[in-house]
């Protein structure tokens, strides 16, 4: 990042720096923006859109997946989490959570010979008990959240929480979801081995904790979620 010259900014600047051939050993890259003021009367200086650009090596994050596996640039809109270029009603965001192909329409994949469904299935076992079947990315999970039934499965910068609702809302209208995150109710638990797609990612199987009340109307819905960064459209 030498040579990066700020200068006076009181007017909208672009700049850009080539960091340079980055060694293949690299597990990481700090990037430390300083900026100097002219007086002491507690002048703020903005950074605003930083952006790295290059080509990633490895599928580790949402742009980097849709990078490796398109070739998009990251100004193409094709590559905004929300759309869906292919058609198949699977958004961008999805397709990379459940390890599909953005440029593939269609709604199953093949494992080990056979056709699986891309999202989540549900299914409803004896006594109203909810449980669901998905796809998740094979990598290791994140140190904060690595079980089903508290924080959900936080793997790369995805976050997969099941919950389920009793049709309740809040003062706002909005359906009120519970699961077992930030001390909430426990619903459901992960009593199998993730199993092995052979694909780039996993089975999680997942069982209800609670059963489905016989007389309330009862839903079920997972949860995918990328942190690290707010979802932005292009
Ligand atoms: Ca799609």
């Amino acid at each position: 990042m030498d040579g990066l010259n700020f200068g006076v900014l009181n007017r909208k600047t672009t700049y850009s720096s080539e960091i340079g051939e980055i060694p293949n050993s690299t597990a990481s890259i700090v990037a430390r923006f300083k900026g100097k003021t002219n007086d002491n009367k507690g002048e703020v200086i903005y950074f605003d859109n930083v952006r790295t650009t290059g080509d990633p090596i490895s599928a580790d994050s949402y742009y980097a997946y849709m990078q490796l596996e398109t070739g998009w640039e990251l100004e193409d809109p094709r590559i905004a989490p929300r759309s869906d270029p292919d058609g198949d009603g699977i958004t961008n965001l999805l397709e990379y959570a459940f390890g599909s192909s953005p440029q593939v329409s269609g709604q199953t994949v093949m494992v080990k010979g056979e056709e699986v469904p891309i999202l989540p299935e549900w299914d409803l076992k004896r006594f109203g008990f909810a449980s669901v079947s998905y796809r998740q990315i094979s990598a290791p999970l994140a140190q904060d959240g690595n079980d089903a039934k508290t924080e959900g499965f936080h793997v790369q910068d995805i976050l997969y929480i099941a919950q389920i609702s009793r049709g309740e809302v809040d003062a706002n209208g909005e359906m009120i979801w519970v699961d077992g995150t930030a001390g909430g109710e426990t619903v459901f638990e992960q009593r199998v081995p993730l199993q092995e797609n052979e694909d780039g990612t996993v089975q999680v199987r997942l069982a209800g904790l609670r059963g489905l009340s016989g007389t309330l109307e009862t839903y079920v819905r997972l949860v995918v979620r990328v942190v690290g960064f707010e979802q932005v459209d292009n």
